[in-house]
Protein backbone atom coordinates (compact mmCIF):
# COMPACT_ATOMS: atom_id res chain seq x y z
CA UNK A 1 0.00 0.00 0.00
CA UNK A 2 1.14 3.78 -1.04
CA UNK A 3 2.20 5.18 2.92
CA UNK A 4 0.06 8.28 1.52
CA UNK A 5 0.68 10.27 4.89
CA UNK A 6 4.73 9.89 4.93
CA UNK A 7 5.69 11.10 1.30
CA UNK A 8 7.32 14.03 0.33
CA UNK A 9 4.88 13.77 -3.04
CA UNK A 10 1.84 13.41 -0.78
CA UNK A 11 2.67 16.85 1.23
CA UNK A 12 3.45 18.86 -1.64
CA UNK A 13 -0.31 17.85 -2.91
CA UNK A 14 -1.42 18.88 -0.08
CA UNK A 15 -0.27 21.90 0.40
CA UNK A 16 -1.37 22.85 -3.04
CA UNK A 17 -4.68 21.52 -2.45
CA UNK A 18 -4.80 23.85 0.58
CA UNK A 19 -4.03 26.72 -1.33
CA UNK A 20 -7.28 26.58 -3.34
CA UNK A 21 -9.88 25.26 -0.79
CA UNK A 22 -7.85 26.92 2.24
CA UNK A 23 -10.27 30.02 2.76
CA UNK A 24 -14.04 28.81 1.38
CA UNK A 25 -13.82 24.77 1.93
CA UNK A 26 -12.11 24.45 4.71
CA UNK A 27 -12.96 27.18 7.06
CA UNK A 28 -14.62 27.50 10.41
CA UNK A 29 -12.78 23.88 11.12
CA UNK A 30 -9.03 23.35 12.25
CA UNK A 31 -8.04 20.45 9.94
CA UNK A 32 -4.59 18.92 11.45
CA UNK A 33 -1.86 18.20 9.25
CA UNK A 34 -0.89 14.38 9.61
CA UNK A 35 2.25 15.24 7.44
CA UNK A 36 3.87 16.72 10.82
CA UNK A 37 4.48 12.98 11.49
CA UNK A 38 7.44 13.35 13.89
CA UNK A 39 5.57 14.03 16.92
CA UNK A 40 2.46 12.08 16.60
CA UNK A 41 1.57 9.28 18.15
CA UNK A 42 1.47 6.20 16.12
CA UNK A 43 0.30 2.68 16.27
CA UNK A 44 0.96 -0.36 14.37
CA UNK A 45 -1.37 -3.00 12.89
CA UNK A 46 -0.58 -6.40 13.07
CA UNK A 47 0.12 -6.71 8.93
CA UNK A 48 2.83 -5.54 6.67
CA UNK A 49 2.83 -1.89 6.38
CA UNK A 50 0.49 -1.12 9.07
CA UNK A 51 2.12 1.77 10.58
CA UNK A 52 -0.20 4.26 11.30
CA UNK A 53 -0.31 7.71 12.98
CA UNK A 54 -3.08 8.74 15.11
CA UNK A 55 -4.69 11.57 14.38
CA UNK A 56 -7.78 14.02 16.06
CA UNK A 57 -10.24 15.37 13.35
CA UNK A 58 -13.51 17.80 14.32
CA UNK A 59 -15.98 15.89 16.85
CA UNK A 60 -13.04 12.78 17.41
CA UNK A 61 -10.57 11.76 19.78
CA UNK A 62 -7.36 10.30 18.37
CA UNK A 63 -8.05 7.40 15.25
CA UNK A 64 -6.24 5.35 12.85
CA UNK A 65 -5.19 7.96 9.51
CA UNK A 66 -5.63 5.51 6.56
CA UNK A 67 -5.80 8.93 4.52
CA UNK A 68 -6.03 12.75 5.67
CA UNK A 69 -8.21 13.87 2.78
CA UNK A 70 -10.51 12.31 2.57
CA UNK A 71 -10.52 11.72 6.07
CA UNK A 72 -10.23 7.81 6.50
CA UNK A 73 -10.38 7.42 10.20
CA UNK A 74 -10.42 3.75 11.68
CA UNK A 75 -11.35 2.71 15.49
CA UNK A 76 -8.48 1.41 17.26
CA UNK A 77 -9.39 -2.06 18.67
CA UNK A 78 -9.08 -1.21 22.24
CA UNK A 79 -12.21 0.66 22.10
CA UNK A 80 -14.15 -2.28 21.33
CA UNK A 81 -13.39 -3.80 25.13
CA UNK A 82 -14.96 -0.64 27.01
CA UNK A 83 -18.27 -1.26 25.96
CA UNK A 84 -21.09 -2.47 23.10
CA UNK A 85 -21.63 0.86 22.15
CA UNK A 86 -18.66 2.63 19.98
CA UNK A 87 -18.93 6.30 21.31
CA UNK A 88 -19.28 9.16 18.47
CA UNK A 89 -16.04 9.98 19.10
CA UNK A 90 -14.02 6.99 18.39
CA UNK A 91 -16.90 5.89 15.21
CA UNK A 92 -14.43 5.20 12.15
CA UNK A 93 -14.54 7.67 9.56
CA UNK A 94 -14.93 6.35 5.87
CA UNK A 95 -15.33 8.67 2.11
CA UNK A 96 -14.98 8.70 -1.40
CA UNK A 97 -14.21 11.77 -2.53
CA UNK A 98 -12.27 14.76 -1.23
CA UNK A 99 -15.42 17.11 -1.37
CA UNK A 100 -17.11 17.63 1.82
CA UNK A 101 -19.14 19.19 3.73
CA UNK A 102 -17.38 21.06 6.78
CA UNK A 103 -20.46 22.40 8.14
CA UNK A 104 -24.29 22.05 7.21
CA UNK A 105 -26.69 25.22 7.70
CA UNK A 106 -30.08 23.55 9.00
CA UNK A 107 -32.19 26.97 7.66
CA UNK A 108 -31.09 25.94 4.05
CA UNK A 109 -30.54 21.89 4.23
CA UNK A 110 -33.50 20.37 2.77
CA UNK A 111 -34.21 16.44 1.84
CA UNK A 112 -35.06 16.30 -1.62
CA UNK A 113 -37.70 13.06 -2.54
CA UNK A 114 -38.28 13.12 -6.04
CA UNK A 115 -39.03 10.67 -9.20
CA UNK A 116 -41.73 8.07 -9.20
CA UNK A 117 -43.91 9.70 -6.53
CA UNK A 118 -47.25 11.57 -6.61
CA UNK A 119 -46.01 14.21 -4.54
CA UNK A 120 -42.51 15.29 -4.53
CA UNK A 121 -40.75 16.55 -1.70
CA UNK A 122 -38.48 19.14 0.14
CA UNK A 123 -37.77 18.65 4.33
CA UNK A 124 -36.46 20.70 6.95
CA UNK A 125 -35.02 18.61 9.06
CA UNK A 126 -37.66 19.98 11.46
CA UNK A 127 -40.02 18.16 9.25
CA UNK A 128 -38.62 15.23 9.53
CA UNK A 129 -38.50 15.40 13.18
CA UNK A 130 -42.51 15.82 13.27
CA UNK A 131 -42.79 12.20 11.87
CA UNK A 132 -42.89 9.47 14.09
CA UNK A 133 -39.39 9.00 15.93
CA UNK A 134 -37.85 5.42 15.63
CA UNK A 135 -34.51 3.80 17.33
CA UNK A 136 -32.20 0.55 16.55
CA UNK A 137 -29.50 -0.06 17.91
CA UNK A 138 -27.46 -1.77 14.87
CA UNK A 139 -23.76 -2.41 13.76
CA UNK A 140 -22.21 -0.24 11.14
CA UNK A 141 -19.36 -1.99 9.51
CA UNK A 142 -17.29 -0.86 6.31
CA UNK A 143 -17.34 -3.93 3.48
CA UNK A 144 -13.24 -3.58 3.53
CA UNK A 145 -13.38 -3.74 7.41
CA UNK A 146 -10.19 -6.38 8.08
CA UNK A 147 -9.33 -6.22 4.19
CA UNK A 148 -5.35 -5.62 5.73
CA UNK A 149 -5.66 -9.38 6.61
CA UNK A 150 -6.48 -10.91 3.29
CA UNK A 151 -3.37 -13.50 2.06
CA UNK A 152 -2.48 -12.92 -0.83
CA UNK A 153 -3.39 -8.83 0.09
CA UNK A 154 -5.79 -6.53 -2.14
CA UNK A 155 -5.47 -3.62 -2.97
CA UNK A 156 -7.90 -1.07 -1.19
CA UNK A 157 -7.55 0.73 2.39
CA UNK A 158 -5.54 -1.33 4.30
CA UNK A 159 -7.85 -1.93 7.70
CA UNK A 160 -7.90 -4.01 10.58
CA UNK A 161 -10.46 -4.72 12.54
CA UNK A 162 -11.56 -1.23 13.58
CA UNK A 163 -14.15 0.04 10.26
CA UNK A 164 -17.02 -0.90 12.22
CA UNK A 165 -18.94 0.34 15.18
CA UNK A 166 -22.04 -0.15 17.20
CA UNK A 167 -24.47 3.00 17.77
CA UNK A 168 -27.84 3.61 18.62
CA UNK A 169 -29.53 5.68 15.60
CA UNK A 170 -32.72 7.55 15.99
CA UNK A 171 -34.64 9.03 13.06
CA UNK A 172 -37.58 8.28 10.90
CA UNK A 173 -38.60 5.52 8.92
CA UNK A 174 -37.86 5.94 5.59
CA UNK A 175 -41.16 3.92 4.86
CA UNK A 176 -43.12 7.07 6.23
CA UNK A 177 -41.06 9.53 4.18
CA UNK A 178 -41.76 7.40 0.89
CA UNK A 179 -45.30 7.29 2.37
CA UNK A 180 -45.35 10.89 2.71
CA UNK A 181 -44.21 11.06 -1.12
CA UNK A 182 -46.79 8.41 -2.42
CA UNK A 183 -44.27 5.42 -4.64
CA UNK A 184 -45.83 4.46 -7.38
CA UNK A 185 -46.51 1.29 -8.30
CA UNK A 186 -44.32 1.15 -11.19
CA UNK A 187 -41.11 2.06 -8.42
CA UNK A 188 -38.21 -0.28 -8.73
CA UNK A 189 -35.28 1.25 -6.70
CA UNK A 190 -34.63 3.94 -4.49
CA UNK A 191 -31.20 5.86 -4.65
CA UNK A 192 -29.39 7.71 -2.12
CA UNK A 193 -27.33 10.58 -2.88
CA UNK A 194 -25.27 13.45 -0.32
CA UNK A 195 -23.71 16.29 -0.16
CA UNK A 196 -20.72 15.41 -0.64
CA UNK A 197 -19.02 15.11 -4.60
CA UNK A 198 -16.19 14.27 -5.87
CA UNK A 199 -13.20 17.08 -6.65
CA UNK A 200 -12.87 16.72 -10.50
CA UNK A 201 -15.90 16.85 -12.95
CA UNK A 202 -15.63 13.32 -14.17
CA UNK A 203 -15.84 11.18 -10.59
CA UNK A 204 -18.70 9.54 -10.09
CA UNK A 205 -20.77 10.80 -7.24
CA UNK A 206 -21.46 8.98 -4.69
CA UNK A 207 -25.12 7.83 -5.08
CA UNK A 208 -26.16 4.09 -3.45
CA UNK A 209 -29.45 2.59 -4.08
CA UNK A 210 -31.98 -0.08 -3.10
CA UNK A 211 -35.12 -2.29 -4.29
CA UNK A 212 -38.17 -0.54 -3.31
CA UNK A 213 -39.16 -3.29 -0.94
CA UNK A 214 -36.78 -3.00 1.07
CA UNK A 215 -36.84 0.58 1.30
CA UNK A 216 -40.36 0.11 2.23
CA UNK A 217 -39.25 -2.47 5.15
CA UNK A 218 -39.55 0.04 7.99
CA UNK A 219 -36.42 -0.78 8.91
CA UNK A 220 -34.61 1.12 6.99
CA UNK A 221 -33.74 4.39 8.63
CA UNK A 222 -32.93 8.33 8.01
CA UNK A 223 -31.12 8.93 11.14
CA UNK A 224 -30.37 12.31 12.72
CA UNK A 225 -29.17 11.21 15.72
CA UNK A 226 -26.19 8.81 16.69
CA UNK A 227 -25.89 7.96 20.49
CA UNK A 228 -28.46 10.30 21.53
CA UNK A 229 -26.99 13.32 19.85
CA UNK A 230 -26.43 14.90 16.94
CA UNK A 231 -24.66 12.72 14.42
CA UNK A 232 -21.21 14.01 13.99
CA UNK A 233 -20.08 16.16 10.85
CA UNK A 234 -18.02 13.36 9.68
CA UNK A 235 -20.26 10.43 10.19
CA UNK A 236 -22.91 12.41 8.10
CA UNK A 237 -24.59 15.31 10.43
CA UNK A 238 -27.39 16.40 9.79
CA UNK A 239 -29.13 13.03 8.34
CA UNK A 240 -27.70 9.42 7.18
CA UNK A 241 -28.97 6.55 5.98
CA UNK A 242 -29.44 3.62 8.36
CA UNK A 243 -29.65 -0.02 6.42
CA UNK A 244 -29.80 -2.28 9.90
CA UNK A 245 -27.94 -5.25 8.80
CA UNK A 246 -26.33 -4.48 5.81
CA UNK A 247 -22.71 -3.13 4.92
CA UNK A 248 -21.93 0.50 5.19
CA UNK A 249 -21.76 1.49 1.42
CA UNK A 250 -25.23 1.61 1.74
CA UNK A 251 -25.12 4.22 5.27
CA UNK A 252 -25.18 7.25 2.89
CA UNK A 253 -24.08 10.48 4.96
CA UNK A 254 -25.56 14.19 4.15
CA UNK A 255 -28.24 12.60 2.82
CA UNK A 256 -30.26 15.38 0.71
CA UNK A 257 -31.26 13.05 -2.10
CA UNK A 258 -33.77 10.33 -2.25
CA UNK A 259 -34.75 9.38 -6.01
CA UNK A 260 -37.49 6.96 -6.49
CA UNK A 261 -36.98 5.06 -9.85
CA UNK A 262 -38.76 2.80 -12.03
CA UNK A 263 -35.68 1.00 -13.08
CA UNK A 264 -31.95 -0.33 -11.04
CA UNK A 265 -30.02 2.19 -10.51
CA UNK A 266 -27.10 1.77 -12.86
CA UNK A 267 -24.75 4.41 -11.26
CA UNK A 268 -20.89 2.90 -10.90
CA UNK A 269 -21.15 2.83 -7.09
CA UNK A 270 -23.79 -0.31 -7.70
CA UNK A 271 -22.88 -1.71 -10.96
CA UNK A 272 -19.19 -1.66 -10.82
CA UNK A 273 -18.16 -0.78 -7.43
CA UNK A 274 -19.14 -2.97 -4.39
CA UNK A 275 -19.73 -5.95 -5.92
CA UNK A 276 -19.09 -9.73 -4.44
CA UNK A 277 -19.14 -12.66 -6.58
CA UNK A 278 -22.60 -13.98 -6.90
CA UNK A 279 -21.76 -17.76 -5.52
CA UNK A 280 -22.90 -19.28 -1.79
CA UNK A 281 -19.00 -18.03 -0.03
CA UNK A 282 -18.91 -14.73 -1.94
CA UNK A 283 -15.44 -15.77 -2.76
CA UNK A 284 -12.96 -16.89 -5.68
CA UNK A 285 -9.88 -18.46 -5.30
CA UNK A 286 -6.97 -15.82 -4.92
CA UNK A 287 -6.15 -13.77 -7.84
CA UNK A 288 -9.10 -15.26 -10.10
CA UNK A 289 -11.99 -12.70 -11.65
CA UNK A 290 -15.57 -13.85 -10.81
CA UNK A 291 -18.27 -14.87 -13.40
CA UNK A 292 -20.44 -12.63 -12.13
CA UNK A 293 -20.96 -10.44 -9.55
CA UNK A 294 -24.14 -8.59 -7.25
CA UNK A 295 -24.04 -5.72 -5.04
CA UNK A 296 -22.55 -6.67 -1.69
CA UNK A 297 -25.39 -7.27 0.98
CA UNK A 298 -25.79 -8.50 4.53
CA UNK A 299 -22.84 -8.65 6.84
CA UNK A 300 -21.33 -12.04 7.32
CA UNK A 301 -21.26 -13.34 10.94
CA UNK A 302 -17.64 -12.04 12.78
CA UNK A 303 -16.61 -12.37 16.41
CA UNK A 304 -14.05 -10.86 18.10
CA UNK A 305 -11.88 -11.48 21.24
CA UNK A 306 -11.57 -8.19 23.26
CA UNK A 307 -10.46 -8.38 26.49
CA UNK A 308 -6.93 -9.93 25.67
CA UNK A 309 -4.28 -8.94 23.22
CA UNK A 310 -2.20 -11.15 21.32
CA UNK A 311 1.18 -12.00 23.14
CA UNK A 312 -0.29 -11.59 26.59
CA UNK A 313 1.29 -13.23 29.63
CA UNK A 314 -0.81 -15.69 31.53
CA UNK A 315 -0.67 -17.76 34.15
CA UNK A 316 -0.99 -21.58 34.22
CA UNK A 317 -3.55 -22.76 36.60
CA UNK A 318 -4.92 -19.38 36.72
CA UNK A 319 -8.60 -18.37 35.05
CA UNK A 320 -8.02 -16.17 32.24
CA UNK A 321 -11.40 -14.04 31.97
CA UNK A 322 -12.19 -13.89 28.37
CA UNK A 323 -14.63 -11.57 26.95
CA UNK A 324 -15.40 -10.36 23.33
CA UNK A 325 -18.22 -9.09 20.82
CA UNK A 326 -20.29 -11.14 18.21
CA UNK A 327 -22.39 -9.46 15.20
CA UNK A 328 -24.19 -10.64 11.72
CA UNK A 329 -26.61 -9.06 9.28
CA UNK A 330 -29.54 -9.46 11.33
CA UNK A 331 -30.52 -12.98 11.81
CA UNK A 332 -29.31 -12.85 15.49
CA UNK A 333 -26.27 -14.71 17.25
CA UNK A 334 -27.28 -18.18 18.20
CA UNK A 335 -24.14 -19.15 19.67
CA UNK A 336 -20.35 -18.05 20.28
CA UNK A 337 -17.42 -20.64 21.15
CA UNK A 338 -13.98 -20.75 21.57
CA UNK A 339 -11.23 -23.41 20.88
CA UNK A 340 -7.74 -23.12 22.94
CA UNK A 341 -6.74 -26.61 20.83
CA UNK A 342 -6.47 -24.79 17.43
CA UNK A 343 -9.82 -25.64 16.36
CA UNK A 344 -10.33 -29.44 16.82
CA UNK A 345 -12.95 -28.53 19.86
CA UNK A 346 -15.23 -25.93 20.63
CA UNK A 347 -17.27 -25.02 24.40
CA UNK A 348 -19.58 -22.55 24.56
CA UNK A 349 -19.42 -18.99 25.75
CA UNK A 350 -21.89 -16.88 27.64
CA UNK A 351 -24.05 -14.87 25.70
CA UNK A 352 -25.06 -10.99 26.96
CA UNK A 353 -28.41 -9.60 26.51
CA UNK A 354 -29.65 -9.48 22.86
CA UNK A 355 -29.71 -5.51 22.67
CA UNK A 356 -31.01 -6.10 18.98
CA UNK A 357 -30.56 -8.29 16.48
CA UNK A 358 -28.74 -5.95 14.82
CA UNK A 359 -26.23 -4.77 17.41
CA UNK A 360 -23.30 -6.49 18.90
CA UNK A 361 -23.43 -8.52 21.40
CA UNK A 362 -21.05 -9.72 24.29
CA UNK A 363 -20.04 -13.28 24.75
CA UNK A 364 -18.05 -13.91 28.07
CA UNK A 365 -15.83 -17.33 28.77
CA UNK A 366 -12.84 -18.09 30.92
CA UNK A 367 -9.51 -20.23 30.20
CA UNK A 368 -7.31 -21.73 32.40
CA UNK A 369 -3.93 -22.69 30.94
CA UNK A 370 -3.05 -25.64 32.01
CA UNK A 371 0.66 -25.86 30.61
CA UNK A 372 3.68 -23.24 29.99
CA UNK A 373 3.77 -22.51 26.37
CA UNK A 374 2.03 -20.61 24.28
CA UNK A 375 -1.69 -20.94 23.37
CA UNK A 376 -3.92 -19.88 20.47
CA UNK A 377 -7.13 -18.53 21.59
CA UNK A 378 -9.87 -18.83 18.39
CA UNK A 379 -13.54 -17.64 19.09
CA UNK A 380 -16.25 -17.78 16.43
CA UNK A 381 -19.80 -16.81 16.29
CA UNK A 382 -22.86 -19.07 14.34
CA UNK A 383 -25.90 -17.24 13.50
CA UNK A 384 -29.52 -18.01 14.17
CA UNK A 385 -29.22 -19.07 10.38
CA UNK A 386 -26.52 -21.27 11.14
CA UNK A 387 -23.90 -19.43 9.52
CA UNK A 388 -20.66 -19.17 10.69
CA UNK A 389 -17.01 -18.29 10.48
CA UNK A 390 -14.44 -20.16 7.96
CA UNK A 391 -10.92 -20.59 9.35
CA UNK A 392 -9.69 -19.81 5.94
CA UNK A 393 -10.92 -15.60 4.66
CA UNK A 394 -12.94 -16.33 1.82
CA UNK A 395 -11.05 -14.38 -0.70
CA UNK A 396 -12.43 -12.03 -3.69
CA UNK A 397 -11.00 -9.33 -5.59
CA UNK A 398 -12.17 -6.37 -3.40
CA UNK A 399 -11.53 -7.60 -0.41
CA UNK A 400 -15.01 -7.24 1.40
CA UNK A 401 -17.21 -9.50 3.69
CA UNK A 402 -13.89 -10.45 5.93
CA UNK A 403 -15.02 -12.65 8.39
CA UNK A 404 -12.19 -15.85 8.99
CA UNK A 405 -12.06 -17.33 12.64
CA UNK A 406 -9.88 -14.83 14.52
CA UNK A 407 -6.82 -16.03 16.64
CA UNK A 408 -4.51 -14.63 19.63
CA UNK A 409 -1.75 -16.12 21.32
CA UNK A 410 -1.07 -15.93 24.91
CA UNK A 411 1.63 -17.33 26.91
CA UNK A 412 1.63 -18.94 30.11
CA UNK A 413 4.45 -19.18 32.77
N1 LIG B 1 -22.18 10.72 1.39
C1 LIG B 1 -21.43 9.64 1.56
N2 LIG B 1 -21.94 8.62 2.27
C2 LIG B 1 -21.20 7.51 2.48
C3 LIG B 1 -19.89 7.34 1.92
C4 LIG B 1 -19.39 8.44 1.16
O1 LIG B 1 -18.28 8.41 0.63
N3 LIG B 1 -20.19 9.57 1.01
N4 LIG B 1 -19.21 6.19 2.14
C5 LIG B 1 -19.95 5.00 2.55
C6 LIG B 1 -19.13 3.93 3.09
S1 LIG B 1 -18.35 2.90 2.00
C7 LIG B 1 -19.08 3.67 4.43
S2 LIG B 1 -18.24 2.35 5.05
C8 LIG B 1 -19.79 4.53 5.38
C9 LIG B 1 -18.87 5.07 6.45
O2 LIG B 1 -19.62 5.76 7.41
P1 LIG B 1 -18.92 6.56 8.58
O3 LIG B 1 -17.92 7.48 7.95
O4 LIG B 1 -19.97 7.24 9.33
O5 LIG B 1 -18.23 5.54 9.45
O6 LIG B 1 -20.40 5.63 4.79
C10 LIG B 1 -21.02 5.36 3.58
N5 LIG B 1 -21.77 6.52 3.20
MO1 LIG C 1 -17.24 1.20 3.17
Amino acid sequence: MRDFAHTKDARRRFLKTAGYAGVGLWSGLTWPTAFAAADKETITLPFGNGERVLEAFPGKRPLIVLTNRPPQLETPFSVFNDGLITPNDAFFVRYHWSGIPTEVDLKTYRLKVHGSVSKPLELTLDDLKKLPAREITAVHQCSGNSRGFFEPRINGGQLAHGAMGNAKWKGVALKDVLELAGVAGSAKQVAFNGLDHPPVPDGPDFIKALDIDHGMDGEVMLAWSMNDEDLPLLNGYPLRLIVPGYYGTYWVKHLNDIHVMDEVFDGFWMSKAYRIPDNECHCVKPGETPEKTIPIERFSVRSFITNVADGTQVQVGKPQALRGIAFDGGSGIKAVQISTDGGKQWSDTKLGDEISKYSFREWTSEFTPQTKGETKLMVRATNQKGETQPMQANWNPSGYRMNRIEQIRVTAA
